[in-house]
């Protein structure tokens, strides 16, 4: 959780510096969805992301000097700069891409999981999607499938209560996503997506079932992204303040220092040295993008098909 939060601070800064071509949405305060999942997944096991998908890219593995670069546009990126933020791609680590259409990962990962399936080889694949995504006819047809099929996939909703600036309420009758599953004949439950064990637990759980050729699950992570939707939205224009300030209160890494600490199973030093340990990681990464050469203008049709 760290690495990511830490990592997106630092793009952030980045960014907002000026050198860094393209648009960008931060995974900050979302954190435990994708730590607690991941931890289950083997470089082999499949992920699809979304825009906001720094954050799956590093749990599954994209190394974090090549995840910086590319979003950086440099050469020396995973995909050599030419994808960005949202086409970071790593089928080396099973990350088959952040994405910048809404929905779109959910029918990839059944395909994935599809393979996995006819393969045999008791792989799974997770999708990680929004709340935005629950409505778009490529969530109910890759769950369907899933369901259909007996998949080896899971659904994770990271159900952040807002699609850009509209509230999930307003556009939507039934705000369960978790209760849908009932539609396809899955199990479908409802968590604290800001609570790393809680996630991990019912993640291992589905997961388990899934290699186990019992089918998909669909689990809703509530969370929220104290962000604005995009670097450049100031994010309070559509949402009270102390709602805000709310959820900051339940950030997932100060909620886990804190019961780590008091349960008696880490010492705050402790904590610190993680946090300097990753300082020193994210900066190399930095670095190591901020050095790379800028892409040569002379290969820009490569890779490019006619
Ligand atoms: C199919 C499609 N429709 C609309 C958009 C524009 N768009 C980009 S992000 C976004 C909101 C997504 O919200 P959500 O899925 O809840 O994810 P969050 O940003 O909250 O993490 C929209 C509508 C898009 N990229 N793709
Ligand atoms: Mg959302």
């Amino acid at each position: 959780m760290q690495r990511m939060r830490q990592f997106e601070l630092r793009i952030q800064q980045t960014y907002r510096s000026g050198v860094m071509p393209g648009f960008i949405h931060l995974y900050v305060g979302e954190e435990a969805v994708a730590a607690g999942v991941c931890a289950h997944l083997s470089r082999e096991d499949y992920v699809t992301s979304t825009h906001r998908g720094h954050g799956h890219a590093l749990a599954k593995g994209v190394p974090v000097k090549e995840a910086f670069a590319e979003i950086w546009g440099k050469p020396t990126g995973v995909n050599g700069g030419r994808g960005g933020s949202m086409h970071i791609y790593d089928p080396s680590c099973g990350f088959l891409g952040t994405n910048g259409i809404v929905a779109a990962g959910i029918p990839i990962a059944s395909g994935a999981a599809m393979a996995a399936s006819l393969r045999g080889d008791g792989h799974v694949a997770v999708s990680f999607f929004g709340d935005g995504a629950v409505n778009n006819c490529a969530f109910h047809e890759g769950i369907n499938l899933a369901a259909a099929l007996m998949l080896p996939v899971v659904f994770v909703c990271e159900n952040n209560l807002y699609a850009t600036e509209t509230p999930f309420h307003r556009v939507t009758r039934n705000t369960n996503v978790a209760s849908r599953a009932a539609a396809y004949g899955i199990p479908g439950i409802g968590i604290d997506g800001n609570d790393v064990l809680e996630v991990h637990r019912v993640a291992g759980e589905a997961i388990a079932r899934a290699r186990a050729g019992e089918g998909p699950t669909l689990i809703e992570c509530a969370t929220y992204r104290p962000l604005g939707h995009f670097e450049g939205d100031p994010g309070t224009g559509y949402r009270p303040k102390e709602e805000i300030a709310e959820w900051k209160l339940r950030d997932p890494i100060d909620r886990l220092a804190l019961a780590a600490m008091q349960a008696g199973l880490v010492a705050e030093a402790e904590l610190r040295d993680i946090e300097r340990q990753v300082e020193r990681e994210i900066e190399e990464a930095y670095e190591f993008a901020r050095l790379s050469p800028e892409a040569d203008a002379a290969t820009v049709t490569d890779f490019v098909y006619a």
